[in-house]
Order: C-alpha cells, then structure tokens, then sequence
C-alpha cells in the first residue's frame, strides 16, 4: 500500500516531508489537511493524529506524527535514501538529534511566532501583537546567530559541516522560508546580517531543486497576496489620514 502524507503546504514542517520524499523518489500520495478549512480538527483526521496537527503519515498500518520522527522513519524505512539524509554513523546521527531537538524551542519558536504576530494572525481571526512579534524577533535572531557561530561554522555548505544535506538542513531551512512572507523590510533587517544562513539557503534549494521551489510555491503565491493586501491597507489608511488632515493645510 502506497505512503499516505496528511499534510498542508502552508506548513513548514509538512513541506519538510514532501520534500523529502520527492527527491528521494518515495512513492507517496499527499492528501491535503487545509488549516485555514480547520480540517485538522475533524473527527476522520483525528484517527490519524489525535494531537490534530500537520504533518503525519499512514504507512499500511502504521501512523505516525511529528516531522522529525516521520523523517527519520522513512529515512530508515525506505532502502532507496541515500545515507546523507540520516547517516548510518552513530555520532553524526546523534548531532542530527541534537540541532532537531534544538531546532524545535528555539528557530521554530522564534520564526512561527514572529511571521504569526506580524503577517498571519489577522487572516486566521486573531489580532497582531507587536509586543510579542518583538519577543519572537530576538529567539528568530538569536537563533540564526548560533547556527551560523555553531553549525555552519565549517567549510562544508550545510549543517554539521557536511557536503550533502540531512534531515535537519532540510527541517531547519523550511523553517526559515516562511520569513518569505513578511515585508521586505522585516525580512532584510532580520535575514540581511546573516549570509551564511542565506547561502545554506540557497545551496539546500540547489540539493534539492526542482522540488523545494515547487513544494514552496505556495508561499511564493502567499507573500504576493500578502503584499498586495498590505499595500491596499497603507492606501487606504493614507487616503483616510489625508481626510482627517485640517482643510486649511
Ligand atoms: N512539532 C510538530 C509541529 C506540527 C505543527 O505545529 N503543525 C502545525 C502547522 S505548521 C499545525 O498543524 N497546526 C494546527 C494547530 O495547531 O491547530 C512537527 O514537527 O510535526
């Protein structure tokens, strides 16, 4: 029976897993759990994650929830992946648990928190708060430092020092690219300093080109929409502050 993937391309850890199993030819068929629906609350997804999240996998008759525990079972379970993604040596897979288990309080927190109180929030039915965008920005940046200090440190391209991509370089950038959505100028000032964290970017892309570019055009389409939507509420609230201006100005 063929791989089911429960997931919603708007969610940086389901992309994490698509991708995944595209460049690693897994035959897999990806069944769509849209957030913005609240299909994840459903009873019938329920049966296949009862913490209603994004991603999880069906696998005959095994399910299975959290994205690094999805990747790195089918990084085990199917033959054809190549050792790079989750190697057999026992020490680099033990620093491969050590940045996911890092990754989740620390990136996650900082770029899920920051991109939902700055861009997201109002389209889900909350409002923004800048108080805690602000708390967000200094995990965000504090956590792009250690990356670049502690684990992009080597001549390799990705984490660890390594040559080929795993699965946390996989995880972690995914992570990042939903800063894609923000406007130019929170997206410069917070990735701007960090050009190592920009090239690893560039060179996952490039590691797993064409599918990372089509599994995100989701949120290519999102940060469009987004900046038009922007752009149409500083029109209208220049044209109300040019109302409210005295007449004799
Ligand atoms: N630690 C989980 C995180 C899963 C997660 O937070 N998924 C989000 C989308 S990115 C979700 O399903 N949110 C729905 C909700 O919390 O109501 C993983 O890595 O799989």
């Amino acid at each position: 029976m063929k791989l089911k993937v429960y997931a919603d391309r708007m969610s940086q850890p389901s992309r994490a897993v698509i991708i995944f199993c595209k460049v690693n030819g897994i035959n897999f068929e990806e069944i769509k759990v849209d957030l913005s629906k609240r299909q994840h609350l459903s009873e019938e997804f329920k049966e296949i994650n009862p913490m209603e999240k994004v991603p999880a996998i069906v696998d005959g008759r095994f399910k299975l929830f959290e994205s690094h525990a999805i990747l790195i079972y089918l990084a085990c379970a199917f033959p054809r992946v190549a050792d790079h993604w989750y190697p057999a040596d026992v020490s680099r897979t033990a620093k491969i648990h050590s940045v996911l288990d890092w990754h989740h309080s620390n990136l996650r927190q900082g770029a899920a928190s920051f991109v939902f109180n700055t861009v997201l929030a109002p389209a889900l039915g909350f409002p923004l708060n800048p108080q805690a965008a602000s708390q967000a920005e200094k995990l965000l940046s504090s956590s792009l430092s250690k990356i670049e200090s502690i684990w992009l440190k080597g001549n390799g391209r990705f984490l660890l020092g390594g040559f080929q991509p795993s699965i946390a370089d996989l995880s972690l950038v995914c992570e990042i690219m939903q800063l894609e959505v923000l406007d130019e100028k929170d997206h410069s000032r917070i990735l701007g300093p960090h050009k190592k964290v920009q090239q690893w970017i560039e060179d996952t892309r490039n590691a797993t080109r064409p599918h990372f570019d089509e599994v995100h055009t989701i949120l290519y389409k999102a940060k469009t929409k987004l900046a038009v939507q922007r752009s149409v509420r500083g029109n209208s609230e220049t044209e109300s502050s040019i109302k409210k201006l005295p007449s004799k100005m």
